[in-house]
């Protein structure tokens, strides 16, 4: 879609042409708080713990010409605004990542072509399917990991510094595996990564374990953090499956992991969102667990679109100082929205709000 210009336009009326490829900035080590993350205040009268940009989707499904969907995707910040992996689908509807970047987090260029691999032909996976990224910075190197079809599904990984050149390494776990999501420090001088084993299709199961790596490469210690279930505590929303969301954000009462969690319907599966504290030193201990969800869909772009009634958080900017949290999350297979939170509430909620099982 064009607008009077003869500029691109996205579903939201955002004209794209406008945000032209810009170098990337080389300043690595940027703190977030450097830039000022997404933000608008929770709307009056709404008393809930998390809640909707106002002007959803941020990213429609004809966000660049071609695609049919733009969803479930990551972004971090990064020099004087933010770059991201997103999970694109043009007509063949085979799920692609491709890098973008924006200055406010809202509007963004995202590159018409997918991401190409550097690394060892073996393990270089450009032309299989790859869906769901999660980017995680750890010290001065971005990890993009992301649910890959080289022998997969399992998780994929590979490295960036700069957004435009990838270098992939070998995959971190055995089919089947999906949800890979990184710690965003060694914990006692170990990688961690958690993640979702599943099985090769529309898995009607799932529980969320964390492995530990000392290079990135060798995974192991795999150990359980949570299970789906929780019929006996009351709980149906998260009774199919769960997986890991954003990178955890490290807060004095731990690690907070947001997460999806499943039900199944006579209509389908549900995906909502939740909230967990796991311990800091020990992260497959759950201190906290919601026992009800955050998010669930309700919005027309989350009951309507690809797959109905999805919410799938993949990446959460934080701001510690101004006690905010921007989600963002895919709705219904379909588009890139937001949703936030005041990070001091969302914590509180989360251990006022609690059932382990
Ligand atoms: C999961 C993944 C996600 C998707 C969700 C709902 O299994 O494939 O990418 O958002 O199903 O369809």
């Amino acid at each position: 879609m064009t607008n009077q210009a003869g500029h691109l336009e996205t579903d939201n009326g955002n004209a794209l042409g406008t945000l032209e490829k810009k170098p990337f900035m080389v300043s690595l080590g940027q703190s977030s708080s450097a830039v000022s993350i997404p933000w608008q205040q929770r709307p009056a009268g709404c008393k809930d713990v998390v809640w909707r940009h106002s002007d959803n989707p941020v990213i429609g499904r004809h966000y660049i010409p071609g695609a049919q969907g733009i969803y479930n995707s990551a972004v971090v910040p990064y020099g004087d605004g933010f770059a991201g992996v997103f999970r694109v689908e043009l007509r063949s509807r085979y799920p692609h990542l491709h890098a973008g970047w924006s200055e406010d987090g809202l509007v963004w260029h995202i590159e018409p072509n997918p991401i190409q691999y550097a690394g060892d032909p073996e393990v270089v996976s450009t032309d299989d399917y790859a869906y769901d990224p999660r980017v995680c910075k750890i010290d001065d190197t971005y990890y993009v990991t992301w649910c890959g079809g080289k022998n997969g599904p399992t998780i994929s990984v590979a490295t960036t510094k700069d957004f435009q050149q990838f270098t992939q390494i070998d995959n971190a776990f055995l089919p089947f595996n999906r949800n890979g999501v990184l710690f965003p420090r060694k914990i006692n001088g170990k990688f961690f990564m958690l993640s979702r084993p599943s099985d090769d299709g529309h898995t009607p199961f799932g529980d969320i374990y964390v492995s530990q790596s000392p290079d990135m490469i060798h995974w192991g210690k795999h150990r359980l953090v949570m299970r789906r279930g929780g019929g006996e505590v009351g709980q149906w929303w998260q009774r199919t499956k769960v997986g890991a969301g954003p990178i955890p954000i490290e807060t004095e009462d731990g690690w907070l992991m947001i997460y999806h969690a499943v039900m199944d319907t006579c209509n389908g599966f549900v995906y909502s969102m939740g909230a967990a504290l796991l311990d800091l030193d020990q992260p497959w201990k759950v201190l906290y667990r919601t026992n009800q969800h955050v998010l669930t869909p309700e919005a027309d772009y989350e009951v309507t679109g690809h797959v109905p009634n999805v919410v799938f958080p993949c990446a959460a900017l934080h701001d510690s100082e101004q006690d905010r949290v921007a989600i963002y999350y895919g709705a219904a297979d379909t588009s890139s929205c937001l949703a936030y939170a005041h990070l001091s509430e969302l914590v509180e909620f989360t251990k006022a709000n609690s059932a382990v099982f």
